[in-house]
């Protein structure tokens, strides 16, 4: 057993102590998992938070522009009635400072910071398999145990800053997106450098533009972008929403993405090349991510998807007034929608303002920071400040800069240092009661963030109820469980299109070094939800349940999971 866990624990709430459950991060699923735990099954209770407030990934992406990409309406908790009815959101997709404001009601409202630690960041989890008890160590060296350990450190809260040299010898600010000043950074007057044009760079690149003296836009890889079209909601849209909230909720849960849309079953080439245009058009002007919706074929035949590029070049070249300008911008290395397909408020529009330079770094790419700004292989770029918009370490940097480790001292780095390996996204073998809200091999990124939260807290919740009301000690899935589903999720995601996207951070194509496996889970939602469904059905099938230190006869004679659906 390592050192790290002390010999005696204080008992009780204090500072350190013992607890049912611990929760890694006050996010939309850390509020939500402590409110089930703690409401539902009437637990002890603590969530454990770097920041200073709720929020989780919101707390710390308040760069210039930043907005989510799902509709407001869908973009919220949908287990209370009250709450839905009550909130009213203002545009068609909430900025930043709004979502923080919702969360904040949702936490005061059902009264869950008084069981939430701000500013305590967890630093190690060590699995004591004698005592059956995780031991959790905070950065200021506190020391909790509980029997349950459950993250909800979200997909993408690990900043990624590339690591060009010079950076250090930079006469002026440098910032990443995701670890945003909480003061704000003033652009007046400024020459400021944006480097990365993934969804991040391309919300904050028109609003950055607005004040800067002048904006430099370093691309790599050209990006697709379809018009958010947002705007104020109307009263008229608010109270038909909130009369049929409970359709709407049971449609997101039935659908692939958790939108409030379903892909339509047209197939691009079935269709005339005219009628191919008007429903592009239509969906252009219809605007969001249901573009990719308008053809169930796109993310999985590449010739129906150059279609959608093409449609997408065009209306691209349409707007930008210099076609030296145009063709960096389309010049476009993977399919459509196969990484993470932003949605923009005159992006493109901003490349024909007389402020704004674009860099293709991939002709010339940066070669180092230097005191003045960025010098490229072929020019020198004065700034001011730098904009990292370069994007996460997905999925797993969240949980593995946790040194989390299970039985016998083995680290969950160790075990996916050739990629993460789980059972449904939920558990991973030789980590006992240890669950990841919307862990790798989960649908995650791939849907509304908050319908995949949801469902993982409902799952997670019913599970710890359905082991209270038995006896049950520990879960953790079979090793044969998980070698069926890992196989299953890369099965899945070779049908798609979405494994030739080379520098997909979904592939962990992004971080030197990082395995490429393709994380999230491209089945889609409600084929998910079945299968965890039928895992439940079937006694918890492909996991070992343990019973006061003997595995349950129930648990020994399920199979792993019949996924081959
Ligand atoms: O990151 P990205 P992001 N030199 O990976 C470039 C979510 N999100 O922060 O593609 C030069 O999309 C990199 O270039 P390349 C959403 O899920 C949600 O924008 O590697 N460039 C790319 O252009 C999204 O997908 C909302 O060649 C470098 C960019 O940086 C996810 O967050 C809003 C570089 C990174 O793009 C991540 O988005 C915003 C280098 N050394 C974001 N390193 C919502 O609506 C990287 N790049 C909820």
């Amino acid at each position: 057993m390592p050192d790290l866990i002390p010999e005696r624990l204080p008992s009780g709430p204090g500072r350190s102590g013992e607890w049912d459950a611990l929760i890694v991060g006050a996010g939309f699923s850390g509020l939500y998992q402590l409110y089930s735990l703690r409401e539902r099954l009437g637990l002890s209770v603590q969530v454990l938070e770097a920041g200073d407030g709720v929020g989780g990934t919101w707390y710390w992406n308040r760069y210039p522009g930043a907005r989510c990409d799902s509709e407001s309406y869908c973009y919220s908790y949908s287990f209370s009635d009250e709450l839905q009815q009550d909130w009213n959101w203002s545009e068609r997709y909430p900025e930043q400072p709004e979502i923080m404001r919702y969360l904040n009601h949702v936490a005061d409202r059902f009264d869950l910071k008084r069981d939430i630690r701000f500013g305590t960041r967890v630093s190690e989890a060590h699995y004591d398999e004698a005592a059956n008890r995780w031991h959790v160590t905070t950065e200021a060296g506190e020391h909790l145990t509980a029997k349950f350990l459950i993250t909800a450190v979200g997909c993408l809260s690990s900043a990624n800053v590339p690591n060009t040299p010079g950076l250090d010898s930079f006469a002026g600010r440098w910032y990443h997106t995701g670890q945003w000043p909480q003061d704000g950074v003033d652009f007046t007057g400024k020459r400021v450098g944006l480097v990365g044009t993934g969804s991040t760079g391309i919300q904050a690149t028109p609003v950055i533009a607005a004040t800067a003296a002048h904006l430099t836009v370093f691309q790599r890889t050209p990006n697709f972008s379809v018009p958010a079209r947002n705007g104020p909601l109307t009263e008229e849209f608010k109270r038909e929403v909130k009369a049929n909230y409970g359709e709407i909720r049971r449609k997101m849960r039935a659908t692939t993405n958790g939108h409030d849309y379903t892909v339509s079953e047209r197939l691009a080439l079935d269709v005339e090349a005219e009628e191919r245009q008007a429903l592009y058009e239509a969906a252009w002007a219809q605007g969001g991510l249901q573009f990719r919706a308008t053809f169930q074929d796109l993310l999985v035949n590449r010739a129906a998807n150059d279609t959608a590029v093409e449609f997408i070049r065009s209306k691209i070249r349409q707007v930008i007034k210099d076609p030296a300008v145009a063709d960096i911008l389309t010049a476009f290395d993977h399919p459509y929608a196969t990484k993470r397909p932003p949605i923009d408020t005159e992006y493109f529009e901003t490349f024909n303002r007389d402020n704004v330079t674009l860099v293709d770094v991939r002709a010339s790419p940066i070669e180092r920071v230097t005191p003045q700004g960025i010098q490229t292989r072929d020019a020198a770029y004065d700034l001011d400040i730098i904009v990292f918009a370069t994007r996460f370490d997905a999925m797993t940097g969240p949980l593995l800069r946790i040194g989390i480790h299970g039985r016998d001292g083995q680290s969950l780095r160790e075990v996916w240092d050739a990629g993460p390996r789980t059972y449904l996204g939920l558990q991973v073998a030789g980590f006992p009661n240890l669950f990841t809200i919307t862990g790798p091999g989960s649908p995650s990124v791939l849907c509304n963030m908050p319908v995949a939260i949801e469902q993982h807290v409902d799952w997670i919740t019913d599970c710890i109820a359905h082991m209270r009301e038995r006896g049950l000690e520990r879960i953790e899935p079979r090793a044969d469980a998980v070698d069926k589903w890992v196989e299953h999720v890369n099965q899945v995601a070779s049908g798609t299109l979405m494994m030739q996207a080379a520098s997909s951070w979904y592939l962990g194509a992004n971080v030197p070094g990082k395995p490429r496996v393709f994380m999230p889970y491209a089945g889609g939602m409600a084929r998910y939800r079945d299968i965890c469904d039928d895992v439940v059905a079937k006694g918890y099938e492909g996991f070992a349940i343990e019973e006061r230190g003997r595995t349950s006869r129930m648990m020994e004679a399920g199979q792993a999971a019949d996924v081959g659906r």
